[in-house]
């Protein structure tokens, strides 16, 4: 039975889907937003883990459509905390009366295309059926946890956590012997807390993690003042940089500076910048020998950080660029291992056998657990679009579409599936920058392109074929030009065993990025073909 029938229906309650909501609203579209979550937030809703906190500053990880929210919102720290990101995001569906378009607990199982009738069917685990014209896949970048195929793990009779799938109670490590699989941004972020609250903490390492410190500090009342006087400028500084974050990469080579110089810069940025770090100089993420200077400097200050020289080599990552795979931003991460009571499990070659009653069995040796937490990651990107069965046009499906890697224009839609857009899909630099700015921007194209297709009676706008197969060499040749691919990332699908292995994010920059999306727009919405009933495309 056929329950409502929408405009638009946007798939997820995170930052992405909220704005998506919020904004289609405003526009005057029937909206609603289907989230299998029991409230909004999106991935700061699941990641509850204790040290949870975001790696781009606040002030910048944060809606910039509304001046009042924007003033009115008081940022504690230059890195929010899970808990505050989830208060700012309860303040704003309070503040817009989001709540009423959303449906929590409802996970989408299907998504089918009518082509006589140009209108999505959408069906919920529940059975339940909407239709819509449009379908906005809002449904992030890191989202489906993927935990690792070990055997024995339902034998285990302590307790199993995954960190993106944290409980909502608090979990007690007093007392406990606790074992950390993976030591990517996660396990970076949660080592340090439950070093100081467990009896005992096992690290299971594979590939050690190159990290850049935090240099979190609470936001002054001054600063907060001076911040928000002039925010616009602070936001058209993040729009027009690359990285979207306000970084002013260095004009400068890494190879063209003495050592001394390289030194003293590196120790600047690495006290202050956070992710700027890899920005200091303008080849560091481009040029290997550049590369190298800056990881070797990173991996100096794991020597100096870390007071056993074996276990310090053993933190050391080694055989793939800095910044190829994305580095963790930490406080106090080295530092956990030089405590008593932390453990080091190299499982490079030696890998996790099996989980049994009390422990894990790597390299032939039981350890005995009470808590086992996967650090694990995420089937990125592509997961949680392909969670559900998509359908679209001639009945193919888009994981058959997507069976060798995802494809798509500008990362906002795919051919073959009109009027389904995606934000900050694959193809869009999603997760290579501020994604809160990937996002605003997405829903304002968006909202743009929906409006003009209501004023001149399009019904149907698809990614042309040609379209999708030119961004798709772009966005491989931009790849190409870096030294992202050089890694075994979750950029590049490496995080899942038989994942096509295809460099997913574009890496152009956002500020380009947005400069395309524009002359898309201006040029007609090239690429795109838009459809009035009783008419040939309109554009191509
Ligand atoms: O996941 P990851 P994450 N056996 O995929 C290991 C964002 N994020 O949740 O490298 C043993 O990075 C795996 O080892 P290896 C951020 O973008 C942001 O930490 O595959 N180990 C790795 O060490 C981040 O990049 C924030 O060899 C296994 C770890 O698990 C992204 O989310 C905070 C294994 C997974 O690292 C994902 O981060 C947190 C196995 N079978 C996350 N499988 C902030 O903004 C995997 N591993 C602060």
């Amino acid at each position: 039975m056929v329950e409502d029938k929408y405009d638009v229906i946007v798939v997820g309650a995170g930052l992405g889907g909220i704005r998506a909501v919020h904004s289609f609203d405003e526009a005057g579209f029937k909206v609603v937003g289907l989230e299998a979550a029991a409230g909004p937030g999106g991935v700061w809703y699941w990641n509850r883990y204790p040290g949870a906190r975001c790696d781009v500053e606040s002030f910048d990880y944060s809606y910039g459509f509304s001046k009042e929210l924007e003033q009115q919102w008081r940022w504690s720290e230059r890195y929010a905390t899970q808990p505050e990101i989830l208060r700012y995001v309860d303040h704003v569906m309070e503040r817009f009366e989001l709540a009423p378009l959303f449906r929590f607990n409802t996970r989408v199982e299907s998504l089918t295309w009518d082509d006589n009738r140009a209108e999505w069917t959408v069906v919920t685990e529940q059975g339940r059926e909407l239709v819509g014209t449009h379908v906005v896949m809002a449904t992030g970048q890191l989202s489906t946890t993927k935990a690792p195929q070990v055997e024995g793990v339902d034998d285990f009779e302590g307790r199993i956590l995954h960190t993106g799938e944290w409980p909502h109670e608090e979990v007690d490590f007093s007392g406990k012997s606790v074992g950390i699989i993976g030591t990517g941004s996660s396990g970076v972020q949660l080592i340090p807390i439950v070093a100081r609250a467990a009896d005992d903490l096992l690290v299971f390492q594979r590939t050690p993690t190159f990290t850049v410190p935090a240099n979190n500090r609470p936001i002054s009342d001054e600063e907060d003042a001076r911040i928000k006087a002039d925010y616009e400028s602070r936001r058209e500084t993040a729009r027009m940089s690359p990285s979207g974050l306000g970084f002013d990469p260095g004009k400068v080579s890494a190879l063209e500076v003495s050592d001394e110089e390289f030194r003293a810069r590196m120790e600047e940025q690495y006290a202050v910048a956070g992710f700027g770090f890899a920005l200091a100089y303008r080849d560091l993420l481009i040029d290997q020998d550049a590369n190298d200077r800056a990881a070797a400097f990173l991996r100096d200050k794991i020597r100096e950080k870390v007071d056993n020289p074996d276990l310090a080599e053993k933190l050391t990552p080694r055989g793939y660029p800095f910044g190829a795979k994305r580095p963790a931003v930490d406080s106090g991460y080295y530092e956990a291992f030089n405590r008593d009571n932390v453990h080091l499990v190299d499982i490079s070659e030696a890998p996790i056998e099996r989980i049994t009653a009390t422990g894990i069995v790597a390299g032939g040796i039981e350890h005995e657990l009470d808590i086992i937490v996967f650090a694990t990651g995420f089937d990125a990107l592509t997961g949680s679009l392909l969670r559900p069965t998509i359908t679209g046009r001639g009945g193919v499906t888009l994981r058959e579409k997507w069976s060798v890697g995802p494809v798509t224009y500008l990362g906002l839609g795919t051919h073959g599936f009109p009027n389904l857009f995606i934000i900050c899909g694959p193809g869009s630099p999603s997760v290579l920058a501020n994604v809160l700015l990937g996002i605003e921007q997405h829903v304002d194209w968006l909202v743009e392109l929906l409006v003009a297709a209501r004023k001149d009676d399009v019904t149907q706008i698809e990614v042309t074929a040609i379209a999708e197969k030119e961004w798709v060499e772009h966005v491989n040749q931009r790849a190409e030009e870096t030294l992202y691919p050089k890694a075994a990332s979750w950029y590049l699908g490496a995080e899942v065993p038989g994942k096509p292995r295809v460099f997913m994010p574009y890496s152009g920059g956002i500020r380009g990025y947005r400069r395309i999306c524009n002359q898309v727009a201006d040029a007609g919405y090239q690429g795109f073909a838009l459809t009035r009933p009783d008419a040939d495309s309109a554009a191509s």
